[in-house]
């Protein structure tokens, strides 16, 4: 196994005209959430990846099984709950550069996944755990799989990587939301933070300062995602390097391009790439997903990714 995740993924309603959710009349039905994203991404471009997570015994469960097994994902470690539903949310494009959610997750079967549902095999023959601030910020229940998922990680040398993903709108309050993501932060290997969150976990700094916080954490691999700029990086063999973005004419849907950018670093990574050419995967992959709307649709599989990268944007015939 390359990479696992775990974490919930909800189905999405994303409205089919631009504006205030309060006037959309028809939607289109999608599914996104963070770590599935990252296992997707990873799967069009041919590696082996698994998602863990917990799902209601309901339709909407069944459909994303079935839409994630399609993208050729390991899901054999998935739950069912036939108690709790499976969550949803909405996406608004509220206005050009403002896009918007809203969850509706209280309670959801991704929320009771707890330590006792992870066996040992689930994770201990991977290269990578993916582990986002998302999960633990669902409850006591999930942190607890999380804990133990970076256990049996430490236990078998597998690599774990973490990304942030600031949302108050699920964490109690935002003591708790430091305090969590300062603390998974430092037992992770590789962190992908953004700026917003940096800031919210440190102040106002300069990138370069973050990731020296993120160091003094014990993080020993610093990836620093600056949107259209690009990212910062550093680890102990490599000084602070800024690597380049891409292009992106027009954003139609921002949501799900840090996970993006996790899938191409990692994929860089696990075909041995360096670190600054990993990273130029991950900026490539993160702007063409802001290019098509939905969390998963604008993932590459490798033929888009090269068209991509060599600055190719359209196959002329
Ligand atoms: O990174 C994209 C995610 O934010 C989106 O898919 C929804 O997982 C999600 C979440 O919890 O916000």
């Amino acid at each position: 196994m390359d990479v696992v995740t775990i974490g919930e993924t909800m189905t999405l309603f994303t409205p089919n005209e631009e504006g205030p959710l309060r006037h959309a009349r028809s939607f289109s039905m999608k599914f996104g959430g963070a770590e599935s994203n990252v296992a997707i991404g990873l799967s069009r471009l041919g590696y082996k990846s698994r998602w863990i997570s917990r799902l209601g015994e309901d339709e909407f469960g069944e459909a994303m099984l079935s839409f994630i097994r399609g993208e050729g994902v390991d899901v054999s470690f998935v739950t069912r709950d036939s108690e709790a539903p499976t969550g949803v949310f909405f996406k608004e494009f509220r206005r050009m550069n403002d896009t918007r959610v809203y969850y509706y997750r209280k309670h959801s079967a991704a929320s009771k996944m707890s330590a006792e549902l992870l066996p040992e095999e689930a994770i201990k023959d991977a290269a990578y755990l993916h582990i986002t601030g998302i999960t633990p910020a669902l409850g006591q229940s999930s942190r607890s799989i999380i804990d133990k998922a970076i256990r049996i990680a430490k236990d078998n040398s597998t690599r774990i990587v973490f990304d942030p993903n600031l949302r108050l709108k699920i964490w109690s309050n935002e003591n708790e939301a430091r305090h969590y993501l300062t603390k998974y932060a430092s037992e992770c290997d590789i962190v992908m933070p953004g700026v917003a969150e940096a800031e919210f976990l440190f102040g106002t700094h300069t990138p370069e300062q973050y990731v020296d916080y993120f160091h003094d954490l014990g993080v020993n691999t610093v990836l620093m995602k600056l949107g259209k700029e690009g990212s910062l990086i550093s680890a102990p063999s490599i000084p602070k390097t800024y690597v380049p973005g891409f292009l992106v004419e027009r954003v139609v849907d921002p949501v799900g391009a840090g996970d993006a950018f996790a899938a191409g670093v990692l994929s860089g990574l696990l075909d041995g790439f360096s670190l600054n050419e990993a990273v130029r995967r991950g900026n490539a992959m993160g702007a063409m997903v802001t290019m098509v709307n939905g969390d998963a649709e604008g993932l590459p599989n490798r033929a888009d990714l090269d068209l991509f990268m060599n600055g190719c944007k359209e196959d002329v015939k």
